[in-house]
């Protein structure tokens, strides 16, 4: 196996023998021969799509496939091995469409668009020489993996939008072409524009996301929700899908069950629909990589939605409690799959719920979030006017994920450390670095402004935008905003891009930069868009407060 796709890859450099998230390098090379044949599938619909006949058949399975092979997504060999044997049947079905059309397949020469298999072995055989490897070149290996990335976060949220009815056509346009571009032999200057146009796509896909989830449950709004527990037994739900929420909230009404978020299903609280539910109790816990120890205290069952999953410990008390939904998957834990046309039926997991304990407090008290755009428009002269007044000095962006490295202490120290005169900005799994820290407020505006999961990191660049508007300044880099940004996995990926699509500068980059960049690649970001590392807390604050 080699991986190197999130920040906590082994040194920094990638992962070779198993994952430092758990994945065994078995699962890894099936998840490499996975994207291998969606390549495939991919060449067969960009043809179809010149000939004007491509259908939609794939468009749901090519964002599952992408999906569960995100970081800390899935881990279930067994689906891996499905997923590829339904991929290559779905494939041969286009292949069938593409030559019933007059389509010469001497127009395709990737090997993913033919190769096959019907056993796990061949599949095993044939897994290990697919991967990031294959491409030796290590600037064109680089873009392709970032390309591929960005696309990996792209149908993450393109498919939490499907799933609500919402969709955009030319995401799928682009993830084909996007994946057919990582197999053909483009020079570093073409791959360049494709990471650039999946930045574009990535704000597209965020938008998309953002539409789909306010008009399915209203707009955020400012909310206090508890940390707490009550006495009746409860679900923990975690990920990121507001319509798994939605239907288990519906199926637990008047169980006499209760309904807790973990990590990045918190902003849920947000969203007027969800507050007419009673038993929507509160949030229970931190950020993903937490949940090996707030787990055992919860006594109830979890369902995951999406990633991120840690692989509990051996003699975790929890384990025969967890279930997956989705694209997320681990062996031994119950997967609910949707009927088509119905909701998830969540009735194990509630009667599963009502043979368990009450959670165990490990907290107790509030937070506040909810400062979408809608929200902070809502307050836009408020927050104007402190700018003006100089009672707001700057704003941070302290976005993205959350993860296990001591260096991610440095956001932490960093918040407490900002002068009392700015705001940060949040969104994702991140701000639980900070989220419970006594900031404050300036003039009722609280100093942690919490937009949403990470997908709302759009709703931050629409504040930039509305901002430079009122402000009436030409470039959004001239706004008192300065992005220092936490990175995870892949969403975080194309949040950067989005953010590099709509030209923000000088975003910095932690805890550490990515494995993937190669020297030339990094050296293009530096250069281009001013991306930086992080250094000290003290010493990143006094350069953002002076420049
Ligand atoms: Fe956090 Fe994990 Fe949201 Fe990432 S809960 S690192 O999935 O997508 O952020
Ligand atoms: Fe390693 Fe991250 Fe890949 Fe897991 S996802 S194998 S930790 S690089």
């Amino acid at each position: 196996m080699f991986c190197y796709q999130c920040q906590e890859t082994a040194k920094g450099t990638g992962c070779t023998v198993r994952g430092v998230c758990g994945k065994t390098s078995d699962v890894a090379n099936l998840q490499d021969l996975l994207l291998f044949i969606l390549k495939g599938i991919a060449h067969y619909r960009v043809q179809l799509r010149a000939l004007d006949a491509v259908d939609h058949s794939a468009d749901r399975f090519i964002l599952d496939g992408l999906f569960m092979t995100i970081t800390n997504a899935n881990f279930d060999k067994q689906r891996f091995v499905e997923k590829i044997k339904e991929a290559i049947k779905l494939r041969e079905q286009l292949k069938q469409t593409f030559l019933d059309k007059g389509g010469k397949t001497e127009k395709i020469t990737f090997e993913g668009a033919f190769w096959t298999a019907n056993t796990l072995e061949e599949m095993e055989s044939k897994a290990g020489f697919v991967g990031v490897l294959s491409t030796e070149n290590e600037d064109i290996r680089s873009l392709r993996e970032m390309l591929t990335y960005g696309m990996k976060g792209m149908a993450a949220y393109t498919e939490h939008a499907y799933n609500l009815g919402h969709e955009n056509p030319s995401i799928y346009e682009f993830i084909d072409r996007g994946l057919v571009a990582t197999t053909l032999p483009l020079s570093a200057d073409q791959l360049v524009q494709m990471v650039l146009e999946c930045g574009k796509n990535g704000v597209d896909a965020m938008a998309l996301l953002d539409k789909a989830n306010t008009d399915t449950y209203g707009n955020p709004e400012i909310t206090k929700v508890d940390i707490g527990v009550r006495k009746n037994p409860g679900i923990l739900i975690s990920g990121h899908d507001l319509r798994d929420l939605y239907e288990l909230l519906e199926q637990t009404e008047g169980t006499g069950v209760d309904v807790y978020t973990h990590s990045e299903m918190l902003p849920a609280h947000y969203y007027p629909a969800f507050k007419k539910y009673k038993h929507f109790a509160g949030n229970y816990g931190n950020s993903w990589w937490r949940q090996v120890y707030e787990f055992q205290h919860f006594n109830g069952p979890m369902l995951f939605t999406t990633n991120c999953i840690v692989p509990p410990h051996p003699d975790a008390n929890y384990k025969d409690r967890v279930y997956t939904t989705g694209s997320a998957g681990f062996p031994g834990f119950k997967h609910i799959e949707r009927k088509p046309g119905q909701p998830k039926d969540f009735s194990e997991i509630i009667e599963h719920a009502k043979r368990c304990p009450a959670p165990e407090a490990i907290e107790t008290g509030s937070i506040i979030g909810g400062f979408a755009h809608n929200q902070v428009f809502a307050l836009a002269d408020k927050v104007v006017e402190a700018v003006k007044s100089g009672a707001i000095r700057k704003f941070f962006v302290m976005a993205g994920c959350d993860g296990r490295m001591k260096g991610r202490e440095y956001y932490t120290e960093f918040a407490q450390k900002l002068p009392k005169d700015t705001v940060i900005l949040t969104a994702g799994c991140a701000k639980y670095r900070y989220n419970k820290l006594p900031l404050g407020d300036i003039n009722g505006i609280p100093r942690v402004l919490d937009a949403g999961q990470c997908n709302d990191s759009y709703s931050l660049a629409v504040i930039a935008l509305k901002l430079k508007e009122i402000f009436r300044v030409k470039d959004i880099n001239e706004l008192p905003i300065v992005y220092n940004i936490a990175w995870y996995e892949q969403k975080a990926v194309i949040v950067l891009l989005a953010l590099l699509y709509l030209g923000v500068k000088n975003i910095h980059l932690g805890p550490t930069l990515p494995g993937f960049l190669s020297p030339n690649v990094a050296k293009v970001l530096v250069e281009k868009f001013g991306i930086a590392g992080i250094t000290t807390a003290d010493d990143d604050l006094k350069f953002f407060l002076e420049n």
